[in-house]
């Protein structure tokens, strides 16, 4: 069996930008960090020339706005996959429960609960971590930063611990810092996260040879009570998952399609100045104080702001599947998050599936006895390559409008596979989705079809 379409992106080896100060904050808009008071959603207000001559509402009028609290999902029911799928369509956020083997490389950088005392500031074993990751370098950002020109430094996560988490300093937070970027990060943290029960096999981890086989989005973050990150929504099309691993975290959501009601940024979601963005009161709003042990799912797009309300020390990691396919392909088309190589993931996850499934196939030619039992996780292989197959398809039609976001794409350290020249891209894309066909059909006949 040959494959006519171009072996997988050369630039696999390659490194890629990490999270620039332009980044992932990039879209971050302006709120401030301030009382806990929550507000409850009331009757709308009044048109602006109305509130003038009545002058300022009382905030009686305005009851109290309460944001919303996030749907709990256990990972441990058999409901739970198609809870999640509606809950990601409809773009609301999720708490999941009941994950094993999340964040496993952390497992040993905090003590052992003592009895059945539960607390969300489990004591962190310093000495391991710095052990693991001491010598890495890491960004820091001040807590008071404005979003237009965060003051950033990079130390390492040894000084970070000694000049400001041994002490109390709530003055820096080490911000989002990607470890698959260093080989030390990879050796240490990757491949040590099992994947959610609840979504579909992620797409991303086939991007970089370097990591292969895990995604490199993914970052820690570590600081102390008051540390926090302003609103804003990540840019890339990517779902975002979080989680705790000592410490309490107060996370803001604002649905993803809300944008208005946030009036550019200028609404602090905590403390709303209904007279000036009354529209906010009509924002799908939510509020999660993260602790360990749960994960905070967010559907790509979703404005979350972070507080951290003790010493906290978190891990973030992004997804992609067929479910966010489609903001994915709306990000690669816009062009809004250069870092991410939208045409290079697509491209490297459709190879690796296609020599799963291959092998799958030689398998069964060799041993048709064992056509009755494929594996297993052949059935969400099948699911993504179908998915990117249709992904593909809308891909190559995008093609024209796709050439100016190439170009930002290409300025960063990783070079596009198959976006260099326009008709040899379209070219090599159809080819790939002859392949996928190719090998679906293959797959078909190799083994019982009622298994796709
Ligand atoms: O934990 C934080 O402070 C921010 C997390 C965040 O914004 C993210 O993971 O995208
Ligand atoms: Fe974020």
């Amino acid at each position: 069996r040959s494959r006519s379409s171009p072996s997988p992106s050369p630039t696999c080896t390659s490194d890629f930008p990490g999270p620039a100060s332009g980044g992932r904050m990039a879209s971050a808009a302006r709120a401030s960090r301030g009382a806990s008071a929550s507000h409850e959603k009331a009757s709308p207000p009044s048109p602006p020339a109305l509130q003038a001559s009545l002058g300022p509402m009382p905030a009686l009028l305005y009851g109290e706005l309460k944001p919303d609290q996030v749907p709990r999902v256990d990972c441990s029911d058999p409901q739970a996959p198609e809870l999640m799928r509606a809950l990601r369509l409809s773009g609301t956020p999720a708490i999941l429960v009941n994950v094993e083997g999340w964040a496993e490389f952390a497992e040993d950088w905090v003590e052992p609960e003592a009895g059945n005392q539960s607390s969300p500031e489990r004591p962190l074993r310093l000495a391991k971590i710095l052990e693991d990751i001491g010598d890495e370098e890491v960004p820091l950002v001040r807590q008071d930063y404005d979003v237009t020109r965060p003051v950033r430094h990079v130390t390492t996560v040894r000084e970070f611990v000694d000049k400001a988490w041994s002490v109390g300093d709530s003055t820096w937070y080490m911000h989002q810092w990607q470890f698959p970027l260093s080989e030390r990060g990879i050796k240490t943290l990757c491949h040590r996260c099992k994947p959610l029960p609840v979504v579909g096999q992620d797409l991303t981890r086939h991007w970089l040879d370097k990591c292969r086989g895990d995604t490199p989005f993914q970052y820690l973050f570590f600081g102390h009570a008051g540390t926090c990150t302003k609103l804003h929504r990540d840019t890339g099309g990517l779902d975002i998952t979080m989680a705790s691993i000592t410490g309490a975290k107060e996370c803001i959501l604002v649905h993803r399609d809300d944008s208005p009601c946030l009036y550019r940024g200028n609404v602090e979601p905590k403390r709303p100045d209904l007279d000036r963005y009354p529209l906010f009161a009509f924002a799908r709003v939510w509020r999660h104080v993260l602790v360990p042990g749960e994960v905070l799912y967010l559907p790509e797009g979703t404005y979350h702001e972070c507080h951290n309300l003790s010493p906290c020390l978190s891990y973030s990691r992004f997804h992609l599947d067929e479910l966010n396919l489609t903001g994915f392909l709306r990000s690669c088309n816009d062009g809004d998050a250069p870092e991410v190589s939208h045409e290079e993931i697509l491209w490297n996850a459709a190879h690796d599936l296609i020599r799963q499934v291959d092998a799958v196939i030689d398998q069964e030619q060799c041993n048709p006895a064992s056509s009755e039992q494929p594996p297993d996780s052949l059935d969400g292989t099948l699911q993504s390559l179908v998915a990117l197959r249709h992904a593909m398809h809308s891909f190559k039609d995008m093609r024209g409008p796709l050439s100016v976001a190439t170009d930002a794409r290409t300025s960063g350290a990783a070079t596009t596979c198959a976006a260099t020249n326009d008709a040899w891209a379209a070219d090599s894309w159809k080819l790939l989705v002859k392949d996928i066909d190719l090998c679906l059909e293959e797959i078909t006949e190799a083994i019982a079809p009622a298994r796709l």
